[in-house]
Order: structure tokens, then C-alpha cells, then sequence
């Protein structure tokens, strides 16, 4: 039986799979062959395309009809090595046929063929293969079953509520949650952890005596080809089992995680594992016990071994306690310093889960030297699409080039591979919530789609996924539209980076909520986050030689690069060294010529988007582009406090006065 396609409640933004995507395949006669629920799933959009569009759907093959022009279909045999999720795709004698072995391969080669949109039936095309780059690609809820005091329903979250969880329970209508499955299968997502990685109290029942509505969110998942992952507490054998310990190798603990996971597997077959936050930000973990991370993840992954499950540990470790006059302690180092030496000692079901940078998903950050200091490790980048640090979707800011960079850093050098190669999973933590544009900032949708995109094939080109994305969310648009938008997206996250922290200096925010400009907001914490700005000069010295010695976590030629103030690349020339305002970039310019000038550019190029954006008021659904004019108003408004601030601190900081003598208060 098809699957029928989820059904938008009213009002909600179809984002990118509006009805209209599928007129191309739906005005066809479109064969889907094979059998098994994936396929179903396939047999159902086929279905609805062609019932709305005119075409015909047949199920295996009709009697007496083989002239098909789309075939959709399950083959036993693999010779192209297509395992569960890839596909080909071939155009020949004017048929379009997609193949795959597994059904999730099949999903996947529907909605290529939904984003190549005609030219899928026109133009001839020889046998491409298409499989996924990492096995793994993720997004992570920090959803809150009930309504934290602080942090809300979502922690970080700027879109709403939670598609998952209200009123301190599991929705009873997951309808909305199928159809978000179905947006994260058509940019090649395949996996969600549903809850928060801190885990209170309530959600820590997720594990035991709640499963049940855990596994409803995985049912209405599952058809999507996305497997569900809980985050849990580390202290779970104390909070839910009632056992004197956590301790990870004491046999009651083992035995208790054991059985937790038998029942959880009970409940959800196809369970994908866990997301653990241990020892971070205060929540509990194998410090406790004496015990490494490598305990306290292999613990975990041994219980779920016997079920094919895993663990994602992640690696966010960091003393948030820190003494700000203390200067032998650096944040940065943290990672590296806590995790490098358990290289090879995790578990094979054992995922690492590491910030692409070493701070905290800044606008501008080095990669995290972690990533290339583990090759005996399973490595999973973690990314952040909900904007915390960015604008928290009220700013526009697409992150698909900085993600991209991160992606095609080589921590070895030209010749070694890419951090998206040495990746087995990439995970975003996701932007979405229930506001009926999923993302509050319409055009903060495309973060989610290119980071789904890129998780799929991470070197591939992020500028071309944004295209992709204007294709499918906005139709057959008009030059005009599709050069709109991407006129106000494609250079958003180099204007933000202008008019908020510079050269890679870092936060400079307001402290708990994290939006606005306070330059010296966290400069006297005790999370580890300054900038060390005063008369002089401005940024923080991690040199080897007379710093705190984060530049000597890196490999060559990154150790060697990023020590010397000649060579670290411009963008993070603050990160790594603390400079004289008039020390000269690169560029020629002066760091605080550079401050200024970016800081009135990057508004300049908000007003500009703001225009762009007023400009495509006939083009854009109403309701969206209302929506998205209301916010540019208040990013420009952001931008110009974010500008008058940090100019004005620096100026009245150096005494040093703008060249362009433009007004700084
Ligand atoms: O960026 C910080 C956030 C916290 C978050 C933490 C983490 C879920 O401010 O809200 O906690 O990172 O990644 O664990």
C-alpha cells in the first residue's frame, strides 16, 4: 500500500518540497518496482504527484503496459555497490530510471529527480552512481520535553516550540513530524536525536518508563528512512535505576545499562543510539568515577552493540569554571587536550562527536584540531544550524561556505585528506521548531537543506546546494527572484562575521542569551571566552612560543602557519595572537582600519539585502515575504548597534580615529 504523503497542517510553509516540485514526475508515467515500506513510502509521493498532476503511477508492472517514461526500482543484485542508501540514475531512449538495492537508496533517487526537475525527462544522461559520503548525517534536537525555566521548550531554539514535545509530553499528532521527516529524506538526512543532550529530569525518562513516546516520534520517522537517537544522562543508573553509582565499570551499572537498552530496543527495533553530554557544562559524567571518556563511551556502545546501535560521545568538554586572571588555561585547548590521548581506544560503535571549531559554533573559528588527531577514532563533525551565535535566525546568515570550509579543511596539509573524508557523520543541531516557517527567518530554511545537502556530499560546492535549494523552494522563478535571493544569501555569513566580532576574536556577545553586541560581555567570566582588548592591541595570544600553546595542537603545516602573525591567515588573526591596533593585515590594512571598515561595510550590505529582499515583494509568497521584511528591519537595526558598539569601543580603547573620519560615538 503507498504511503500516503503528509499533510501540512493549514498554514504551514511546504519549504522546499512545495506540491509544484513534483509536477515534472507527476505529469508522467512513472513506474515504481521493488517491494518493502521504504518503497512504499516512494509509491506513495508517486502516487500524489501524478494524481495532481495528470500523470500515471504504476505499481510493479502494469499488464500491458511497459511504456513507461520514469522507472523507479529496487534491484536484488548490488554490482554498483549502492548498499542501503545509494542510487543510480540513468536517462536512455527517453526513459529516466533510478536504481537502487535498499529502499532508503530509492527515497534518495526520488527526490534527485525532483531536483533536477525537467531536465530529469529531457536531457539523455548515462548511469551516474550516487552514494552518501559519510554513513551518518544527523540533526539534533535540543528540544526539552517540558518547559525549561531558562532555556524554554528548545534550548537555543529561535523558531517556535518543539515539533516534537509540548505540554511535557510527546505531541499527540505527529503528523507535522512526518512531514519534517519527509524535508529532512529530500536533502539526505538520516537520523534525529529528539531530545536536548542536557538532560533534565523529566527527559531522562525518556530512556525507561517514556520510551513509548519516544518510539511514537520514531514511527512517524521511520518511513523517511531516518532513525531515531535519544540523548542521555550519564547518571541515569542513579536518577532511574536507583543504584549508589555510575560508575561506567562497575558490573551493576554495565548490567543496568544493558537492560535499559534491551527495553528501549523493544520498543524501537530500528533504535539508533545515544547522544551523550558528559562531563560538560555540568552535566554528569565518568570524571566522577575517575574514569576516562573512553570508559564512559565504550560502556555505553558495549550496551548497545548486541542491538547495532551507537553511541555519540561528544567531545564538548571544557572547563566552564575558569578564574578569568588565570592565562594558563585556554578553552580552545580543551578538546584536544581531554580527548587526543584516547585515540584508538573507543569502541568500533563509538562515535566522537567534535565542534567544527574549538570554541562554540563563532562566527569565525579555526577547524578544531581534534579532527585531525584521531585517526584510529569514528569522527563526527558537529555544526550548529540553529543560529545562536549568528543571529538567531532574526539576522540572515548562511552558514553552507562556512561549513564548507570547515569541510574541506585538510588538517595534514594539500596532500592529506579532507575533514569531511575523514568524517563518518555530520550533525547539525537543528534550527527547525514548530513556527509555521520551520525556521522563524524564512530564508534560514536554507542552513537546514544545505547542511542536509552537504552531510550527504561534503565537498560538494555549498553555492550550488543554494541554488538547489532557490530552485525547489521558490519553483520555476524568475532570473530576477532566484538572483534576489541569492544576492541576499550567498555573502550573509561574511556580513554578519563584518559587524559582529573581528578577525576571528570570537563572541563579544551578550552573555546567557547570546544576541546583541556587549564586547566585554564575557571578558571577566568564567566560561573562557575573551579577547584581551586594551589600550594597545586586541586578541588572544595561542602561539606556542609565548602563548598558550593551542597553535602546537595542529599538524603541519597548520602548527607552523597559525603560529606566526606572518602567516595566520587574516580572518583569524585574533584567534591566535594578540597584535597592536596598527599591526597591518594582510589585506594592507590596519587591525583597527579593518575594524572600522568592516563594521560600516557590513551594514552597508544589510541595507543593501534589506532592498534586495523590499524588491521581491511580487515575486514572494505574501505571508513569507512579510515575514522576512519584518526581520530585516530588526537585523538592520542588530547590525547598527552591533557596528556603533564595537566601533566605539575601540575607538575610545586606541584613541586611534577612523581614516574615513565617519561618525563613531
Ligand atoms: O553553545 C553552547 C550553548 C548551550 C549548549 C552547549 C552544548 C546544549 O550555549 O546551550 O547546550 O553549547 O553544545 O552542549
Amino acid at each position: 500500500m503507498p504511503l500516503p504523503v503528509p499533510v501540512l497542517p493549514e498554514g504551514v510553509d511546504p519549504a522546499w518540497l512545495p506540491p509544484e516540485a513534483f509536477r515534472p514526475l507527476g505529469s508522467r508515467r512513472v513506474l515504481v518496482r521493488g517491494s518493502g515500506p521504504l518503497v512504499e513510502t516512494v509509491h506513495g509521493e508517486v502516487a500524489e504527484a501524478c494524481a495532481r498532476f495528470g500523470g500515471r503511477a504504476v505499481r510493479e508492472d502494469g499488464p500491458g503496459d511497459t511504456e513507461y517514461d520514469v522507472v523507479l526500482e529496487l534491484t536484488d543484485d548490488d554490482p554498483d555497490r549502492l548498499e542501503e542508501e545509494g542510487y543510480t540514475y540513468l536517462r536512455e531512449d527517453g526513459r529516466t530510471t533510478v536504481t537502487a538495492a535498499g529502499g532508503a537508496g530509492l527515497l534518495y533517487g526520488l527526490f534527485h529527480l525532483v531536483r533536477l526537475d525537467e531536465t530529469a525527462f529531457r536531457r539523455e544522461r548515462r548511469k551516474e552512481a550516487h552514494r552518501p559520503t559519510p554513513a551518518l548525517r544527523m540533526v539534533d534536537h535540543w528540544d526539552n520535553v517540558a518547559v525549561h525555566p531558562v532555556m524554554g521548550q528548545v534550548e537555543r531554539g529561535y523558531a517556535g516550540g518543539s515539533l516534537f514535545w509540548e505540554d511535557g509530553r510527546a505531541r499527540g499528532d505527529l503528523e507535522r513530524v512526518r512531514a519534517y521527516g519527509r524535508l529532512l529524506a529530500a536533502c539526505g538526512i538520516n537520523a534525529v536525536a529528539v531530545n536536548n543532550v542536557n538532560v533534565h529530569e523529566t527527559e531522562a525518562h525518556l530512556l525507561t518508563d517514556r520510551i513509548g513516546e519516544v518510539a511514537a516520534i520514531a514511527d512517524a520517522l521511520r518511513p523517511y528512512g531516518i532513525r531515531t537517537h535519544l540523548s542521555v544522562t550519564f547518571a541515569a543508573p542513579v536518577v532511574l535505576g536507583g543504584l549508589p553509582t555510575a560508575d561506567p565499570l562497575d558490573e551493576a551499572v554495565r548490567e543496568w545499562w544493558a537492560g535499559a537498552v534491551r527495553d528501549v530496543y523493544g520498543a524501537i527495533g530500528d533504535f539508533g543510539g545515544f547522544v551523550v553530554k558528559a562531563d560538560s557544562e555540568g552535566q554528569p559524567g565518568p570524571f566522577s568515577y575517575g574514569r576516562s571518556h573512553a570508559d564512559g563511551a565504550n560502556m555505553l556502545a558495549a550496551a548497545l552493540a548486541p542491538h547495532g546501535g551507537t553511541v555519540h560521545w561528544r567531545a564538548f568538554v571544557y572547563n566552564h569554571t575558569q578564574d578569568w586572571r588565570d592565562r594558563s588555561t585556554d578553552r580552545a585547548r580543551a578538546a584536544y587536550e581531554h580527548f587526543a590521548p584516547l585515540d584508538g581506544e573507543f569502541a568500533a560503535n563509538a562515535v566522537l562527536q567534535v565542534k567544527h571549531g574549538p570554541m562554540d559554533f563563532q562566527v569565525r573559528e579555526p577547524v578544531s584540531p581534534v579532527l585531525g588527531a584521531m585517526p584510529h577514532t569514528r569522527l563526527a563533525v558537529e555544526v550548529q544550524a540553529t543560529q545562536e551565535y549568528t543571529g538567531q535566525q532574526r539576522h540572515v546568515c548562511w552558514l553552507g561556505p562556512m561549513w564548507s570550509e570547515a569541510l574541506r579543511f585538510r588538517p595534514e596539509g594539500e596532500r592529506g585528506p579532507q575533514v569531511g573524508e575523514l568524517a563518518d557523520g555530520l550533525v547539525a543541531v537543528s534550527n527547525v521548531g514548530d513556527d509555521p516557517f520551520w525556521t522563524g527567518h524564512p530564508l534560514a530554511q536554507a542552513n537546514l537543506y544545505t547542511f542536509g545537502r552537504l552531510a550527504w556530499q561534503p565537498d560538494a560546492d555549498p553555492h550550488r546546494l543554494l541554488d538547489e535549494w532557490i530552485g525547489l523552494t521558490f519553483g520555476p522563478a524568475p532570473e530576477h527572484l532566484a538572483a534576489g535571493l541569492r544576492a541576499a544569501l550567498s555573502g550573509s555569513w561574511r556580513t554578519y562575521e563584518k559587524y559582529t566580532a573581528p578577525l576571528g576574536v570570537g563572541f563579544m556577545v551578550q552573555p546567557g542569551h547570546h544576541y546583541g553586541p556587549s564586547v566585554d560581555g564575557y571578558e571577566y567570566s568564567p566560561w573562557g571566552t575573551y579577547h584581551f582588548a586594551d589600550r594597545d592591541g586586541i586578541g588572544v595570544d595561542r602561539s606556542a612560543a609565548t602563548g598558550t600553546g593551542y597553535a602546537a595542537q595542529y599538524g603541519k603545516p597548520w602548527a607552523e602557519v597559525y603560529e606566526s602573525p606572518d602567516t595566520c591567515p587574516d580572518e583569524l588573526l585574533l584567534f591566535f595572537h594578540h597584535v597592536p591596533y596598527e599591526h597591518v593585515l594582510h589585506s594592507g590594512k590596519t587591525v583597527i582600519q579593518h575594524i572600522y571598515d568592516t563594521h560600516f561595510e557590513g551594514v552597508a550590505e544589510v541595507e543593501e539585502a534589506r532592498r534586495v529582499w523590499a524588491g521581491l515583494a511580487d515575486l514572494v509568497d505574501p505571508a513569507r515575504h512579510a515575514r522576512g521584511a519584518e526581520r530585516y528591519e530588526e537585523q538592520l537595526r542588530g547590525a547598527r548597534e552591533w557596528r556603533d558598539q564595537i566601533n566605539s569601543y575601540f575607538l575610545r580603547k586606541s584613541g586611534i580615529p577612523d581614516r574615513q573620519g565617519r561618525r563613531i560615538y
